[in-house]
């Protein structure tokens, strides 16, 4: 009876393995597909199948149907999982479905987005560029200054009202130790680098400044300046106007006009407020402009010769100029953008505009 019921069971198996290969359509190539193996394996082999029920039974039989149906009902068991092992090895040999897997190669393709640069470094790039091919030299200093780069060797003494007009981030410090500072101007690697270098020399120095202010759309506590310095022995205020009217055309690429006003820094002698003649309008006046035809930049002037002395060269030796230029006023100007706090602001709505 036992050997009849396992004999059918094995012939149900086969049937029922030949069905679900079938039913796995002709494209998979006869085979089941897994989740229907897992199930034939379960209904035939597992813990409440009919097979284990028998197995389970022998107990009751004399030693020699024990023996002779044991037997016969392992082996079933064995030969359905070596079935069921050749299927799902199959499966896993054969898996690629050409129906599935076919590229409709006239699908657009999705655009991988790549990085791209901030405004401010496009600005930095260019002013790169154009005073490289005028000969200058690309000059760094540090962010976190000491007093005497940052003021005093600019010939700010420690008490002197012009400290005030730059509202400067100190950083903790020890007792006894002097307290360092973000720098509020590139002017700072003036004499960084009068230190390790003699005249002639001329050099730009783009790089973020750091102030205290209580921001506006002109205003960030973090922004950019880049500086100009040259140092020589016949160096004059036509060749500081010359140099920033080239530069300012070849950047905006159209012809730009300087104006300087008497203004006020320590560190030159005589100083100027820098003003542009409006990229907008061209001088007519404008929004922009406010109606005046020009826009302010930076401060510049002819280096105060206390500044050289402050950098060990000699008194009266040579002349030089320098200024320091907003560089997000540059770029607020190139792209017509109208709030400074913008650069910074990590709005990427604002930045992949660029
Ligand atoms: C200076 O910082 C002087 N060191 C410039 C200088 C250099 C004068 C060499 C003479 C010789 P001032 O504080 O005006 O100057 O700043 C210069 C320019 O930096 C400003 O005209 C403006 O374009 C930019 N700037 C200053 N403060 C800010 C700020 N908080 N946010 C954005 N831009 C600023």
């Amino acid at each position: 009876m036992l050997k009849e019921k396992i004999e059918n069971l094995k012939k149900q198996f086969l049937a029922e393995i030949e069905k679900i290969s079938a039913q796995g359509g002709s494209a998979s190539g006869g085979r089941p597909s897994d989740e229907a193996l897992f199930e034939l394996e379960k209904k035939y082999t597992g813990r409440k199948s009919e097979f284990i029920g028998i197995l389970k039974s022998l107990k009751d039989l004399s030693p020699e149907e024990k023996k002779q149906i044991g037997e016969l009902a392992n082996n079933t068991k064995n030969q359905i999982w070596e079935i069921i092992k050749n299927k799902r090895q199959e499966i896993s040999e054969n898996s690629f479905d050409a129906e599935k897997e076919k590229i409709d190669v006239t699908i657009p393709g999705k655009k991988k987005s790549a990085g791209h640069f901030n405004p401010i470094s496009l600005v930095r790039r260019d002013i790169e560029d154009i005073f490289v091919s005028m000969g200058y030299e690309i000059a760094d200093g540090p962010e976190v200054e000491t007093g005497w780069y940052n003021f005093d060797a600019l010939n700010i003494p420690k008490d002197h009202p012009a400290r005030d007009m730059q509202d400067t981030f100190f950083l903790d410090a020890k007792d006894g130790e002097e307290k360092l500072s973000m720098r509020s101007q590139t002017s700072a690697v003036q004499a960084r680098y009068m230190e390790k270098n003699k005249p002639p020399l001329r050099i730009i120095v783009p790089g973020k400044c750091y102030r205290r202010e209580a921001t506006d759309t002109t205003h960030d506590h973090t922004f950019y300046q880049f500086e100009a310095l040259i140092a020589g022995e016949n160096v004059n205020v036509g060749n500081l106007k010359f140099t920033a009217q080239e530069f300012f055309s070849a950047f905006f690429k159209q012809d730009v006009t300087v104006r300087l006003r008497p203004s006020y820094f320590p560190f030159v002698e005589p100083g100027f407020e820098f003003d542009i003649s409006c990229t907008v309008c061209g001088g007519k006046g404008c929004r922009a402009c406010k109606g005046g035809g020009w826009l302010e930049i930076g401060g510049a002037g002819m280096v105060n010769q206390n500044v050289f002395v402050s950098a060990g060269y000699p008194r009266n030796k040579y002349q030089g100029f320098a200024w320091g230029f907003g560089l997000e006023r540059l770029a607020m100007m190139k792209y017509k953008i109208d709030d400074v706090r913008l650069f910074h602001s990590g709005d990427l709505r604002f930045i992949k505009q660029f």
